[in-house]
């Protein structure tokens, strides 16, 4: 029998009571404390039915009151409120991908930011039709960030990134009238639409979600993902470790935490530095320990191998060790709890975006041109901050596991090039991984996505639905917070091929990876689209015929929903653990869950039931192999 043991939930609990405990002594609010005051939740907002885009209302749909002042029923209002979520969602991913296009025109030949991958640029270049030859890379990089920029907001065609597609899909997105366009175009567009006296039938509101949702996989994300490699990297494979014993008590421990890596990559970078960790010790601190939370964590993981503290709903826990000298967030998915929490013990907490600006912080404003500076000035306020400690709060839950992250798609392909006896040359192709799947060594493969959420036991949907997926031959690639969650589980430790099938086993021992593959933060399931693509041009299925399926089964955020729309109109059945508000119309749940399938050949399924949910993504898996004969 196997050594190999998970680490439970009941663990982790275990860990964050004991936490509790610490910040109940100075008086601190939680999480937890909150959703009691909040629960239950407003039906009204819940199933969707509350419009207030005029002030004519608040108006709430009830079987007395079937309209708005307005005259607007419930479908309206609900599809209204579905594509403004959207919207919102679209929105905060590309603009994250336009400020990485904004550094990307900041490179410089031996400066802060500098061109780390130029093949991938000039692959990229080429692509899109722009001269390689003879140029030098910065002018390259610096052209390329123009030409990325305009992307946003370019008067006429549809996205570049589009070109990456499958011919069959781009027929679909072109037939269905859903093609993005500009970027920045199409959240216009959605907030245009929902403006009172405009569109109010289910089927345009639902498809300028789906399209406002490619605009942001195929387009604002999907920059986000392939410009942050050029400057900092493309992933491969690297070592780390995840959950909150990676602080490390004698060390000033810096967390890193939100989504844009510019400014975490040159804190990374300067911590290192021996100059930042003699300035430590003179403080009594016997290093500088950096590590992460939520997606900047897993941008770094999976270039540098820094730790990951946490996932989303664990943010306040890293401030409740007594040990985290300064927490440094950027934007998206940072509670504005940590402000009050964090002037309940030592921990300078500090914003650095204009963006994401917050009372009871320290705000240091971070732009490119004056990244080193104040990415020093940071790092130095850290270790000072190290003699401040009150010693008898400190607490680090001594639990950790081991994990290998840094699963690009070009990693991916390397990987498993040669893991099958094929007779052909595979090489820098997905078609060993197919081979895979047709010989059904592997069922398929799901793709789990998505946040934290206290409607869901947190991680525990997204650890007990991967444990029981691997133990079917199923591989999954992950991202996000449910990446998160796996490494704190142990799902991304090599040896965890011991709770898989026999033919997971194989693969994972031939190709020397975990069963659980990190591909990053939630801008990457950009990569997971790529990755798509490239298995439907190498196998000629579509790829709503592969037996691949998405899922976030603890999903909370307007991205998250705007992730669900461009995978599921990119052809991938989504199942969600979390109901969206739309249960307040039956015809755009109905859209949502049935009707677009005809659009797009892929469709949701809303279960919450965890247990149901991945029975059905099974069962979903399945069908599709029985359909191609496999
Ligand atoms: O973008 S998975 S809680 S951290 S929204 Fe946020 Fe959700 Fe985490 Fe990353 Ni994605
Ligand atoms: Fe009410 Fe119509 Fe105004 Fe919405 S748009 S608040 S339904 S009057």
């Amino acid at each position: 029998m196997s050594e190999f043991t998970l680490t439970t939930v009941e663990e982790f609990e275990a860990a964050t009571n004991r936490l509790l405990e610490t910040g109940a002594k100075v008086g601190a609010d939680s999480w937890q404390m909150r959703v009691k005051n909040q629960t239950p939740h407003c039906k009204f907002g819940e199933n969707g039915v509350c419009c207030r885009i005029c002030s004519m209302g608040p108006c709430r749909i009830t079987p007395k009151a079937p309209r708005g002042i307005c005259g607007c029923d419930a479908h309206g209002i609900v599809g209204r409120n579905f594509l403004r979520f959207v919207a919102g969602g679209a929105a905060t991913h590309s603009d994250h991908g336009r400020e990485i296009c904004n550094t990307l025109g900041h490179t410089e030949a031996g400066g802060t930011y500098q061109v780390k991958d130029p093949a991938k640029l000039i692959r990229i270049a080429k692509e899109w039709g722009v001269e390689t030859e003879g140029k030098d890379i910065y002018d390259l990089a610096h052209e390329m960030s123009e030409i990325a920029l305009s992307e946003y907001g370019k008067n006429h065609g549809i996205s570049r990134w589009l070109s990456r597609a499958p011919e069959h899909t781009r027929e679909i997105w072109h037939r269905e009238g859903i093609e993005p366009r500009a970027i920045d175009r199409e959240v216009s567009c959605a907030m245009h639409m929902t403006h009172m006296g405009n569109s109010c039938k289910p089927e345009a509101l639902i498809r300028q979600s789906l399209r406002n949702g490619l605009s942001d996989g195929w387009g604002g994300s999907m920059c986000g993902t392939e410009f942050s490699d050029v400057l900092f990297g493309t992933p491969k494979e690297i070592q780390t470790e995840a959950n909150l014993g990676v602080m490390v008590e004698e060390n000033v421990n810096i967390v890193v935490h939100g989504h844009d890596p510019s400014l975490s990559e040159i804190i990374c970078d300067l911590a290192d530095s021996k100059e930042m960790q003699d300035y430590a010790k003179t403080f009594g601190a016997k290093g500088i320990t950096v590590s992460g939370v939520c997606c900047t964590s897993n941008e770094v993981a999976m270039r540098r191998g820094i730790p990951m503290a946490g996932n989303f709903l664990q943010q306040e826990n890293v401030v409740l060790t007594g040990a985290c000298e300064a927490i440094v967030v950027d934007v998206q998915c940072i509670f504005p709890a940590l402000g009050p929490l964090s002037k309940c013990f030592h921990t300078k907490f500090i914003t650095t975006s204009p963006i994401c600006q917050m009372p009871d912080s320290e705000f240091i404003e971070f732009d490119t041109g004056s990244a080193a500076e104040k990415a020093k000035k940071i790092v130095m306020l850290a270790c000072e901050n190290f003699q401040n400690r009150k010693k008898e709060l400190v607490y680090i839950p001594q639990m950790k596991h081991k994990a290998w992250v840094g699963y690009s798609v070009e990693e991916i392909v390397h990987k498993l090039d040669g893991v099958t006896n094929s007779q052909v040359d595979t090489t820098g192709s997905t078609r060993p991984l197919l081979e895979c799947v047709t010989s059904g060594v592997l069922r398929g493969a799901v793709a789990m996505v998505g946040c934290n959420n206290p409607k869901v036991r947190p991680d525990t949907a997204h650890i007990e639905m991967m444990k029981k997926l691997i133990a079917k031959d199923i591989i999954i690639i992950a991202s996000g917070c449910s990446a998160q969650a796996a490494a704190k589980a142990g799902l991304m430790d090599k040896a965890a091929k011991d709770l898989c099938g026999a033919g997971l086993k194989r693969v994972c021992e031939l190709a020397d990876i975990p069963p659980v593959l990190h591909m990053g933060s939630c801008v990457d399931i950009s990569r997971m689209m790529i990755l798509a693509a490239e298995l439907s041009k190498d196998s000629g299925l579509a790829i709503s015929q592969l037996p691949v399926v998405g899922c976030a089964p603890e999903w909370m955020s307007e991205k998250a929903v705007s992730i669900g729309n461009y995978v599921v109109a990119t052809g991938l059945d989504t199942f969600l653990g979390v109901v969206p508000y739309c249960a307040g119309s039956d015809q755009v749940a109905g859209l949502l869950t049935d009707g677009i399938r005809d659009w797009v050949e892929a469709a949701y399924t809303v279960e919450t039931d965890i247990d149901k949910l991945c029975e059905l993504m099974i069962e979903r898996i399945e069908q599709k192999r029985a359909a191609l004969g496999i």
